[in-house]
């Protein structure tokens, strides 16, 4: 008899699966992220219609010096999800002018983006110490335990818009487990406006945002074996005002079958359906204190950009218990 050859399936295997076999279909939105779906979000973040980088920059360049009196002295900046740090460098010089040492933890899954980082604020941040974190947030936030003193965590580019919002009070509050008396959060949301607005942000003339969702089928016929037809699909953006967030799914422009060898499954799609891929939800203020509150955060301050279509909320840690 000849063994059959066991391959490790990559961990989100399952959710793949569970994804595609319920109605409607569904995939998770962390399969955008291998190396060419970083690339392509970063092309993203300097298309003209995608708003979002651009505004949030023009809060941090303007409004640094505010931030950081409203954080207070002495404090460690930690970097939830930091990349390359490309926007934090005002804010870290904002800070250095008020305190001798500042402490910065930038926190990735990507060591080669924290290089990067590093040598961007060593280069760019004269009093800044930067001590890089790899970490997987899926293993929750252990790490924040180990940073000693008083912390500001740094959550921005609205990536909390990509959780539902149960899920999103969940993991602020898994943040907030972590913290104590006198930390803080500064997190970034994008705001509700027109949808003239929204839908080419998520919508652009150039096709990025296009080919950053199919990299998701992409991922799975090279990693698991399918044999999705990327030209049989196309990208679809909507905006949804009931629940207040971009919805982004890969529609099906036939009938048609596809097979995963390695999870031996197919899956049959009707014309016309679609896989859900990602909500990129849209806040108004009311929506941001109902979701800091639960997770044990009182909101202190926000800041807008000239037109109020980004804002950064400053909240310190509540003593009700959470
Ligand atoms: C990472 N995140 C905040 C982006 C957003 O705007 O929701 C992801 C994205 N999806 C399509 N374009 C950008």
């Amino acid at each position: 008899m000849i063994a059959r050859e066991l391959v490790a399936l990559p961990a989100y295997a399952e959710e793949v699966r569970e994804g595609l076999a319920s109605y409607p279909k569904s995939l998770p939105c962390k399969l955008f992220y291998d190396s060419d779906g970083s690339a392509l979000f970063e092309e993203i973040t300097d298309l003209p219609e995608y708003y979002l980088t651009r505004t949030e920059l023009e809060i941090l360049r303007d409004r640094s010096q505010e931030i950081a009196a409203a954080a207070g002295f002495g404090t460690s900046i930690v970097e939830l999800g930091a990349g390359t740090a490309a926007k934090t460098c005002t804010l870290l010089q904002a800070f250095s002018r008020r305190q001798m040492r500042v402490p910065y933890f930038p926190v990735d899954i990507s060591p080669t983006a924290l290089n990067e980082a590093r040598e961007r604020v060593e280069g760019e941040c004269s009093g800044v110490t930067v001590r890089p974190v790899v970490a997987d947030f899926s293993c929750g936030f252990g790490f924040l335990r180990s940073i000693g003193g008083r912390k500001v965590v740094l959550y921005l580019g609205s990536s909390i818009g990509n959780f539902d919002p149960g899920a999103a009070v969940e993991m602020l509050a898994t943040i907030r487990q972590q913290l104590t008396d006198g930390d803080a959060l500064l997190l970034g949301t994008d705001l509700v406006k027109d949808e003239s607005i929204l839908l080419p942000a998520y919508n652009d003339a150039k096709g990025v945002t296009d080919q950053f969702n199919k990299n998701v089928l992409c991922r799975l016929n090279r990693e698991l074996g399918a044999n999705f037809d990327l030209s049989s699909f196309r990208h679809v953006a909507l905006w949804n005002p009931e629940k207040s967030r971009i919805e982004i799914y890969l529609e099906s422009l036939r009938a048609q079958s596809v097979h995963i060898p390695a999870l031996n499954v197919g899956a049959k799609f009707a014309r016309g359906e679609r896989i859900h891929t990602e909500n990129s939800y849209k806040y108004t203020l009311p929506m941001v204190a109902e979701m800091l509150k639960p997770a044990g955060f009182e909101l202190t301050r926000t800041w807008f950009d000239h037109r109020k279509w980004f804002a950064l909320h400053l909240a310190g840690v509540s003593s009700a218990r959470v």
